[in-house]
């Protein structure tokens, strides 16, 4: 059976990790058989997570897992035109590309409250010294990336003003609709899924969070996926009643 390698649950979300929660999302709602292997991204094939071994197939990065759960499995996104795939494309684009990395200036940088929360939830399981070490190795090699990609450069107000420009469209793209592109999941929500849950839905407080949860069709929609998909996780207080 296919084997997914993804970090712990916690904080009662299918994933901490916006990637590894977009996989997961796209193996359940394409019905696809999977077991879940906790793991930590130093031993990943890339040095990143998540990947999946299926047989004798390994493989690593969401976009080519599910570039291989579509040819193997099922295609989520067999129905869209191909301007609706293209249009799919950039806005998944926009999500993993842009708004992925406010959101870990959130919890790397932002606040030592969410520093704190975010360290215990990745790095708590190693013991306590080398716990330290990890944290503080993983902390600055974020931070560089962060700073690499460019948006680390700008004022944290400016971060998340980009960042909310992110959420609008989104939000105006959803518009009332129960998925991206209607009645029927597709790999868009997949993503959607797993990187808004991590950012509106996790216990990392920002402007951003406060922002996205004021769209109440991206917070009904992250509650509405988690209750569908994840039943066996408790909705958070803010969810009820979605
Ligand atoms: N493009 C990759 C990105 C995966 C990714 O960035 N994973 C993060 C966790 S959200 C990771 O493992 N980071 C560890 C590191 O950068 O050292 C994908 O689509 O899977």
């Amino acid at each position: 059976m296919l084997i997914l390698y993804q970090f712990e649950r916690t904080w009662g979300n299918p994933n901490l990790s916006h990637f590894c929660c977009k996989t997961e999302t796209y193996l359940r709602m394409a019905g696809i058989e999977y077991t879940v292997r906790a793991a930590l991204p130093l031993f990943a094939p890339k040095g990143k997570l998540p990947y999946i071994v299926d047989g004798d197939i390994e493989l690593a990065d969401s976009r080519f897992i599910i570039r291989h759960l579509k040819t193997r499995y099922k295609d989520l996104d067999d129905a869209l035109s191909p301007a609706e795939s293209a249009l799919s494309l950039a806005l998944q684009r926009l999500i993993e590309e842009h708004l992925f990395w406010a959101t870990m200036y959130s919890r790397w940088q932002y606040t030592d409250a969410n520093w704190q929360v975010n360290k215990k939830a990745i790095f708590g399981v190693l013991p306590p010294l080398i716990c330290d070490v990890a944290a503080l190795v993983y902390r600055y090699k974020i931070r560089q990336q962060i700073y690499g990609h460019g948006i680390g450069r700008h004022e944290s107000q400016d971060i998340f003003e980009l960042a909310m420009w992110d959420i609008d469209a989104l939000s105006e793209c959803l518009g009332d609709k129960k998925y991206f592109w209607g009645d029927q999941p597709t790999a868009l929500d997949a993503t959607a899924f797993g990187f808004l849950i991590n950012t509106i839905d996790c216990p990392i407080e920002s402007p951003l969070k406060e922002y996205g949860l004021s769209k109440s069709n991206l917070a009904n929609y992250v509650g509405r996926i988690k209750a569908r998909y994840y039943p066996e996780l408790a909705p958070r207080p803010r969810e009820t009643g979605h």
